[in-house]
C-alpha cells in the first residue's frame, strides 16, 4: 500500500529535509522539478523545487507492532490483578491500593491510545528503506529503465562503497557520477585492421533486421557512407529459403553496385572468399532459423577461420526483446563465439537498462546501432552518447518515472 506525497521548499535539500521529518526514512522520493510557489497575485513568488514521492506502508509490520502491544497490554493486565489481589492481602491502606490501580490504570490507557493510532503511524523502515533517499531514488530510476537486479546491485554497491554521506546529499552530482559508471559499463567495438578481406558475418534470430542491417553496412563501406573510408566490397547471402530474401539483397546491391552471391555449399563459399581476395571486406548475411542452420552457421564459421580470413561475427539483436528471451538469444549464439552486437531497432523502444545490462554481465562490445528501416541512413557506429541518450531521469528536465506503477 503507498501513500503518496508533495513537499516543496527553497531547494532541493530544504524540500527533502522537510520529506524527511515528516515522513521518515522510509519515505522514497520519486521525482522533483522546479516550481514557483507563494507571493500575491502573481507578485513576490519564489521559484523553489517541488518534490514528489511515496511512502510504503507495510501492513505486516503494522501487524506484527499490533500483536506486539497486545500481549504487552495482556501482561500488564495481569500484572495489574497480581498487583490488586497483593494490595487486598496485604490489607494495606485504601489510598494505596486506590493510588496503585490509578497508575496501573494510566498505564493501561496509554498502551491503549499507542494500539489505537497505530493504522497512521508509520511503519518501521525495514532494511532496504533505511538508506539515503539518493539511493532509493537511484535505485527507482535504474529500475524505471530496466536495468537488471545484477546492475542495480553492483550500481548502490559502489555507491554505498565510494560516495560519502556528504556526497549523497549532492543528488545531482550522485546522478551525474552514476551516469558515467553506466557508460564506463558499455564496451564498444574496435575494428582492427588485420589484412584483407575482412570478413564480417551477422548472425541472430529471424526478422531482428539482419538483411537491411547488411543492406546498410554495405552503403557504409561501399559507398563511404556517413563518412567511412569507401572499400571494395563483396555481398554474401546464405539466405535461401525465401526468394523474397535473395531478391531483397540482390536488389540492394544492384543499386549500391555491389556484387552479391547466393550461396547453398561450403564449396561455394570457399571459391566465393577465394575469388573475394582483391576485395578489402566481405559482408555476409546469414538466417537462423533452424537446428540445421545453426550447425550449418557453426560450420561456416571454422571453415571461414580455415581459410585465414580474419572473420568477425557480430550478433544482431532487437532492442526490443524482452529481457528474459534476450538472455535466451545472447546463450543460444555464445557457439559462434561473436565478438560483438549489432542493437537493431532502437527507434522502438524508450528503454535501455535491460540491454545494457545484458551487455555488461556478458562482457560483450557493441559495434552497430539501427534505429530505423530506411536503408542507408539509419545505422551509425556504437556510441556512448547513443546508447546512453534514452535513459530516463538522469538529467535535469527529462521525465524522471516512465509512468508504470508498481
Ligand atoms: N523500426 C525498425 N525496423 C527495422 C530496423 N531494421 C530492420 N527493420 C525492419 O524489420 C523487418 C525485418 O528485417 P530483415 O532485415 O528482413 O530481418 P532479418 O530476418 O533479420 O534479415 C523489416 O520490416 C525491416 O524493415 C530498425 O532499425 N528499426
Ligand atoms: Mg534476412
Amino acid at each position: 500500500m503507498y501513500q503518496y506525497f508533495t513537499e516543496s521548499g527553497d531547494s532541493f535539500q530544504e524540500a527533502m529535509e522537510k520529506v524527511k521529518v515528516k515522513y521518515g526514512t522510509s519515505a522514497q522520493v520519486l521525482g522533483h522539478r522546479t516550481v514557483t510557489y507563494g507571493g500575491f497575485l502573481g507578485f513576490f513568488q519564489k521559484e523553489g523545487i517541488e518534490v514528489n514521492g511515496c511512502i510504503k506502508h507495510d501492513a505486516g509490520a503494522a501487524d506484527r507492532e499490533r500483536a506486539k502491544l497486545e500481549e504487552e497490554k495482556r501482561k500488564i493486565l495481569a500484572l495489574a490483578e497480581a498487583k490488586a489481589q497483593a494490595a487486598q492481602v496485604k490489607a494495606a491502606s485504601e489510598e494505596k491500593r486506590e493510588d496503585q490501580l490509578k497508575a496501573v490504570l494510566d498505564e493501561m490507557r496509554s498502551l491503549q491510545e499507542k494500539v489505537d493510532k497505530l493504522p497512521e503511524k508509520l511503519p518501521q523502515a525495514d532494511a532496504g528503506s533505511r538508506d539515503h533517499p539518493t539511493l532509493l531514488l537511484l535505485e527507482g530510476i535504474l529500475e524505471d529503465n530496466e536495468f537488471s537486479p545484477a546492475f542495480i546491485r553492483m550500481i548502490l554497491d559502489r555507491l554505498r562503497r565510494e560516495i560519502t554521506m556528504d556526497g549523497l546529499a549532492d543528488t545531482e552530482g550522485t546522478l551525474a557520477k552514476v551516469r558515467v559508471w553506466i557508460s564506463e559499463s558499455v564496451q564498444l567495438f574496435q575494428e582492427k585492421r588485420a589484412g584483407k578481406p575482412r570478413v564480417f558475418i551477422l548472425v541472430g534470430p529471424t526478422g531482428v533486421g539482419k538483411t537491411t542491417t547488411i543492406a546498410k553496412l554495405a552503403a557504409v563501406y561501399g559507398l563511404g557512407f556517413g563518412g567511412q573510408e569507401r572499400q571494395k566490397l563483396s555481398l554474401i547471402t546464405i539466405d535461401n529459403y525465401r526468394i523474397g530474401a535473395k531478391m531483397q539483397i540482390e536488389s540492394y546491391g544492384e543499386i549500391m553496385g555491389i556484387p552479391v552471391t547466393c550461396i547453398e555449399s561450403y564449396d561455394a563459399l570457399r571459391q566465393r572468399i577465394e575469388l573475394d581476395s582483391d576485395k578489402d571486406m566481405v559482408l555476409i548475411d546469414t538466417i537462423g532459423k533452424s537446428p540445421k542452420d545453426f550447425v550449418k552457421l557453426a560450420e561456416m564459421r571454422q571453415l571461414l577461420e580455415g581459410t585465414g580470413r580474419p572473420t568477425e561475427v557480430h550478433l544482431a539483436v532487437s532492442a526490443t526483446t524482452k529481457t528474459k528471451d534476450l538472455r535466451e538469444i545472447f546463450q543460444q549464439f555464445e557457439p559462434f563465439g561473436y565478438q560483438s552486437v549489432v542493437l537493431t531497432k532502437l527507434d522502438e523502444t524508450s528503454v535501455v537498462g535491460n540491454l545494457l545490462s545484458l551487455l555488461w554481465e556478458k562482457q560483450k562490445p557493441v559495434s552497430f546501432l539501427t534505429d530505423g528501416q530506411a536503408v542507408p541512413q539509419d545505422i551509425h557506429r556504437a556510441s556512448i552518447d547513443k546508447l546512453l541518450k534514452p535513459l530516463l531521469g538522469f538529467a535535469p528536465g527529462l521525465p524522471l518515472r516512465t509512468g508504470k506503477e508498481t
